[in-house]
């Protein structure tokens, strides 16, 4: 299965590299299709840049010296999409009730243009009806003062600023409760769950400039062609000094497996690749923990050799004795554990996993760099723990070139947590909060995004104020939480775009429409700037340069102090118009609040490469219980111990796309799957022939759990693909009805959007046959 790098000849896989024409094609493409003025199209050369405003897609970090296009298929699509010259107008809803929008596929719905003017939904007509910003503002706040704040939720998608996010925790808590659900819920809170007990810092220890020194990369369960596609300049810079990258995913991705950089006419032109992934090893599905053990059981026995032959030592102990704990369970662990079950539970051969750790050992600084693959598991926090594991062992934390990288999803998702956006009331400064302002802010465990949808299921929500996002399409078990959401008695939506989160809305329902980042935002203070953290904890300012979308629009400061001054009795010591005629005050709340991390806020975020975070990992300084970097040992090599999957079923794991970010789907085309619909299953010819189905077989998945509901999503076309047998792979938000809610990561409670047992049949699920 571990094959070199380079190109395969594989059913029904397209032969392109990442980047290269196909890249300027797509992007023209949307720029075209979405109508954006010339002077749109100039915009992009602001993009990533330290004047200029940060991507709305990816939160890949932004380079101190940016290449004078420091953009890439994914942000330019995604700033195409948001400078759109369509609008969605309130007329629209004349033409078009809800009922009838519901037949509209997401696609669709998001194509209707911006948001252009508050509104309120009108039962009587099915429709939303414009409404003024004021009179908005007070029957929201009329209706959440009639609320328990215990029962209201405050949910965040992770692209709101840091300045909104900081507003926002603060309406929340002043409020009165700590439900502050966001993406981060079902994306990295595996890693914020397993870094600060293994390492003690929530967040990754790499920048950049690890990039320059590494000489070698782990790179585990993440699709850089797709979904952060600038780190590929990193990861091409790396492989021309002859950095070997070693891959584990069960796909084999396009953008991992070889890269033309659309940005060098040289490469353009001579049609030259580079070769990403020097190893590829299609691991199973969820088979990470056992692949990581086999590494670290590897190393091991390496070390084992060394000490029998006078060597020099495989593991690094003057690290391991200096700043570790748990080594020798951990060591004994390991050598517990057979190939036999290795082998089985990760998919992988001993030979390719040793050749793997052979890489490992000849490097001297390794970097770890992984996404959702190891997260949205049973074991996501597991997975991450393993990860850590492997590169303590030698000492591949807090030295350059080496260290852990999380790669995180929404542009500002990690930002919004380090101002206070959590449910966990133990991660906000509550103490400083009093302080400030002056009241007391609840002490009490809010709800993350699974328990607030346990809430919604159980009739008890009675309030969702939604900060981006779309919330229905995220979350798992569509066909249960869509009638319970129906029945919220509230729902509030900030947005840029019409989603399925505004059409399957609470029984009082209001839509905000407001200013993306990239629109100048002009306030009574003059045109404001807002700032984020990338995902390498460096922030950066951000400054809109497009004329808005509309002049009703409001910004998302504006319309978090609007809802704010409606909700809460005024408080002296918090003026919400200041902070929104001039963000700086904001600033200055945050530096006053965090003063470690934001001093001199201001003038640091235009600072080229943004300032960075203290990450104390990174200095070897361990924030743990134990004062020392944690080994962890794995109770399971099992993919999913609580989700085993029968016999005749398979191993779902929901991915994205070229076209898509998140719920918003740009194109049904995926590029680098070669498939141009969405309602697919990507399957091995092994399981197929064992199945009885053929390439382009019409199948309904049901999920193979007992549990009393019947969960099935039809009409899927049958991809034949290179995939381990017993896995398959499908499109998220369209195979969501398939993940049973109860099923996340154990601790964090990241849906298991990776593993999900699915029985896949040529009838609709009730035994009778297809077409
Ligand atoms: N263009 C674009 N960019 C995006 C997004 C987008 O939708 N579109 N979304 C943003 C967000 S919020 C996020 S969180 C990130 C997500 O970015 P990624 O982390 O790349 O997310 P996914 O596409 O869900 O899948 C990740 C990869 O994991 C692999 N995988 C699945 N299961 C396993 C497993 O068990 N083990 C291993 N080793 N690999 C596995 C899949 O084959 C896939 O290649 O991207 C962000 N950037
Ligand atoms: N099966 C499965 N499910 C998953 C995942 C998976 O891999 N598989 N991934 C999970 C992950 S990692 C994540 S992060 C979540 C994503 O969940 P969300 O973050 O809730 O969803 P998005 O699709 O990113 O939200 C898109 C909407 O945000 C609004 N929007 C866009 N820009 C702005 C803006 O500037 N301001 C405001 N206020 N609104 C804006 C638009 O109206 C748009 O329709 O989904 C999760 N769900
Ligand atoms: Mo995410």
């Amino acid at each position: 299965m571990s094959k070199h790098g380079g190109k395969t000849n594989e059913p029904n896989q397209p032969q392109i590299p990442a980047g290269g024409w196909g890249s300027v094609k797509e992007v023209t493409t949307i720029l075209l299709k979405e109508h954006v003025p010339l002077e749109g199209t100039q915009l992009l050369v602001q993009q990533n840049k330290p004047d200029g405003f940060m991507c709305v897609s990816c939160s890949w970090a932004k380079p101190a010296h940016p290449h004078p296009a420091e953009f890439c298929e994914s942000g330019a699509k995604a700033t195409a999409w948001e400078i759109t010259s369509k609008r969605l107008d309130p007329t629209f809803f004349k033409r078009h009730t809800l009922r009838e929008l519901e037949g509209w596929n997401d696609h669709e719905l998001e194509e209707a243009g911006r948001l252009t003017v508050p509104m309120r939904y009108d039962g009587a007509l099915d429709r939303y009806v414009e409404i003024s910003w004021d009179r908005a503002f007070a029957e929201i706040g009329a209706e959440l003062r009639k609320m328990d704040p215990k029962q209201v939720a405050f949910y965040s998608s992770g692209r709101a600023s840091l300045e909104t996010s900081y507003m926002f925790q603060l309406l929340a808590r002043m409020y009165g409760n700590n439900n502050l659900p966001d993406s981060s819920n079902m994306c990295h809170e595996s890693t914020s769950v397993a870094l600060p007990k293994t390492i003690g810092v929530p967040i990754g220890t790499v920048v950049l400039d690890d990039f320059e020194q590494t000489d070698c990369i782990f790179f585990f369960g993440q699709n850089v062609g797709v979904n952060s596609p600038r780190m590929l300049h990193q990861l091409q810079e790396a492989r021309k000094r002859g950095v070997p990258i070693v891959t584990f995913n069960p796909l084999r991705e396009r953008g991992l497996v070889s890269f033309v950089n659309p940005q060098s006419p040289v490469e353009m032109l001579s049609g030259h690749e580079t070769v990403i992934s020097t190893q590829y090893h299609q691991v199973k599905a969820g088979g990470d923990v056992a692949a990581l053990t086999g590494l670290c059981k590897a190393v091991l026995e390496a070390d084992e050799r060394a000490r029998a032959t006078g060597g020099p030592r495989a593991l690094d102990i003057a690290f391991i004795d200096e700043h570790c704990h748990g080594f020798d369970a951990f060591a004994a662990a390991m050598r517990a554990r057979t190939w036999d079950e290795i082998e089985k539970e990760s998919g992988l051969t001993q030979g390719q996993i040793e050749q793997a750790a052979g890489t490992y050992l000849r490097a001297k600084q390794v970097m770890g760099i992984y996404g959702m693959g190891l997260t949205q598991h049973r074991n996501g926090v597991l997975n991450v723990q393993m990860l850590v594991n492997f590169l303590l062992l030698r000492g591949n934390i807090g030295k350059p070139g080496a260290g852990i990288c999380p790669v995180r999803g929404h542009s500002n998702v990690q930002g919004q947590r380090t101002v206070g956006i959590t449910e966990k009331p133990e991660l906000a400064p509550l103490d400083k909060l009093k302080e400030l302002y002056g009241f007391e802010p609840p002490r009490d465990k809010g709800m993350n995004t699974v328990e607030m949808c346990e809430s919604i299921k159980a009739g008890k929500l009675q309030g969702l104020v939604s900060l981006g996002g779309n919330l229905v399409r995220a979350v798992p078990d569509h066909d249960q939480m869509d009638a319970a959401w129906r029945a919220i008695p509230l729902t509030v939506q900030i947005a840029t775009k019409l989603n399925r989160s505004h059409l399957v809305h609470g029984r009082t329902a209001y839509l905000l429409p407001c200013l993306g980042r990239i629109e100048i935002d002009r306030q009574a203070g003059g045109e404001q700037s807002v700032s984020m953290e990338d995902s390498t904890g460096c922030m950066h300012g951000s400054r809109g340069r497009a004329e808005p979308a509309a002049d009703t629009l409001l910004s998302e400061p504006a319309i978090v102090a609007g809802l704010a001054k409606a909700t809460l009795d005024p408080n002296p010591k918090v003026d919400w118009d200041a902070w929104v005629a001039d963000y700086a005050k904001v600033r200055d709340a945050i530096a006053a609040t965090y003063p470690e991390i934001f001093h001199d806020f201001d003038e640091r975020m235009w600072q080229p490469g943004g300032f960075r975070k203290p990450v104390a990992a990174a200095q070897r300084k361990w924030n743990t219980p134990t004062g020392k970097a944690n080994f962890t040992v794995p109770d399971t090599l099992s993919a999913d111990p609580d989700m085993p999957v029968p016999e005749d079923a398979l191993r779902l794991f929901t991915v994205r796309s070229d076209g898509q970010f998140n719920t918003t789907i740009y194109s049904l085309e995926d590029r680098f799957r070669g498939v141009q619909d969405r309602k697919v299953l990507f399957m091995a010819g092994a399981d197929m022939a064992r199945l009885g189905l053929a390439d382009g077989d019409i199948v309904t998945a049901t999920t193979a759990v007992d549990d009393g509901v019947v969960r099935k999503v039809e009409d899927l076309r049958v991809v034949e693909y290179s995939i381990p047998a017993g896995c398959v792979a499908g499109y998220f938000p369209e195979c969501n009805p398939l993940i049973p809610l109860w099923h996340y990561a154990k601790e964090s409670k990241v849906p298991a959007a990776k593993s999900i047992a699915i029985r896949v049949d040529r009838t609709d699920g009730t035994g009778r046959p297809l077409h």
